[in-house]
């Protein structure tokens, strides 16, 4: 499988990330990249090639506009405003502070455009993420242009990165980016499967009122995990949307028999739907051993999960989202691409 890498991902090490009350190093670190790309290279995975730049046309496709500007200039009005540290949000519009204006201050403008917390904006983060976008974006002009499979070694993430959103460590939605591409291109459906740990609250966002794309998410209950505020089972889509959206929440503890039950559901419903690509948002932090996720899938498993998805028989574009074990966060992604491949 051909897979899509550049070693300036490696720019973004953000200092900080607002966790358990304290500022820690952050889970998201540059060092998950390095991890992948070592293991795809012992496995022989398949060519590695570099990205190539796509410009910002299909961000704007599916991303607001004034959102895309406030991420290009917010490091540079953080610094003007004198703040010594990385740009953190602290107040959001909230229940009966409904957020109809803009504020002019950046710490305003943060808390309006932030969804949470705990990703810190730094002076690499908006070109990191187009960066992140051009990764996916080359590995989907492969499946276009040839109809084989791919992975973007994405990094920063995308998938709870919303229409004017950033959080979770995501500023750009990778997959929602390539979805929208594929339908100018000429595709007439895609379908989007989360299977990182954490619902993709952005991609549904997205998506939620059309039925060209369909989305589905396997993710620990939001009644007990980040995001917290979306990913339940009754949010189905709305208007020419409505039954285009799927969510599998599912428990703490989830082990891989449950796990793999609730992605033969959404595959069937994938299958239903008829796609002419399928994009897999790849978090590996359904591991046992993550250290911020409860599910536990073992490194074995993961062969079966890409063992499963292929079976679907679509050309299928893997984009990496989470993943937080790092040491172990090479073997779990490449045996899902082994596994799909064999
Ligand atoms: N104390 C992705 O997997 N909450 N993002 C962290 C740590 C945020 C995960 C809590 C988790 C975001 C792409
Ligand atoms: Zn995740």
């Amino acid at each position: 499988m051909l897979i899509i890498h550049s070693d300036r991902t490696r720019q973004r090490r953000t200092q900080t990330e607002l966790s358990g009350g304290e500022l820690v190093s952050p889970f998201e670190c540059p060092e998950r990249v390095d991890y992948i790309i070592q293991r795809a290279r012992d496995a022989q995975l398949g060519d590695i090639r570099e990205p190539m730049e796509h410009g910002i046309d299909p961000v704007l496709a599916i991303h607001d506009r004034g959102y895309i500007d406030f991420l290009s200039t917010a490091w540079q009005h953080w610094k003007a405003d004198g703040h010594a540290g990385e740009a953190i949000a602290n107040i959001w519009p909230t229940r009966r502070m409904p957020g109809r204006h803009i504020p002019r201050n950046i710490e305003g403008r943060l808390g309006y455009y932030a969804l949470a917390g705990e990703t810190s904006l730094t002076a690499d983060s908006f070109e990191s993420a187009l960066l992140s976008k051009d990764i996916a974006l080359t590995a989907l002009d492969h499946v276009l242009d040839n109809g084989n499979s791919a992975f973007a070694l994405c990094r920063p993430p995308g998938h709870h990165a919303a229409v004017d959103q950033f959080g979770g460590y995501c500023f750009i939605n990778n997959v929602a980016v390539a979805a929208q591409r594929a339908l100018d291109k000429g595709h007439q459906r895609v379908a989007i499967l989360d299977v990182d740990f954490h619902h993709g609250n952005g991609t549904q966002d997205i998506f939620y009122a059309r039925n060209d794309v369909l989305t589905l998410s396997l993710h620990g209950d939001p009644m007990d995990e980040f995001p917290y505020f979306l990913g339940f089972a009754e949010e189905t889509g709305e208007g020419p949307g409505e039954g285009f959206n799927i969510n599998y929440p599912l428990p703490s503890g989830t082990d891989y028999t449950t796990w793999a039950k609730h992605l033969e559901l959404a595959k069937e419903r994938i299958s239903e739907f008829r796609p002419e690509l399928l994009i897999i948002a790849l978090g590996v932090d359904t591991f046992e051993n993550d250290p911020i996720s409860s599910f536990k899938l073992k490194s074995e498993d993961y062969l079966d999960v890409g063992h499963r998805i292929a079976a679907l028989g679509l050309p299928t574009l893997f984009v990496m989202e989470g993943g937080y074990a790092v040491e172990e966060i090479g073997i779990n992604a490449v045996n899902v691409l082994k596994g799909f491949s064999n």
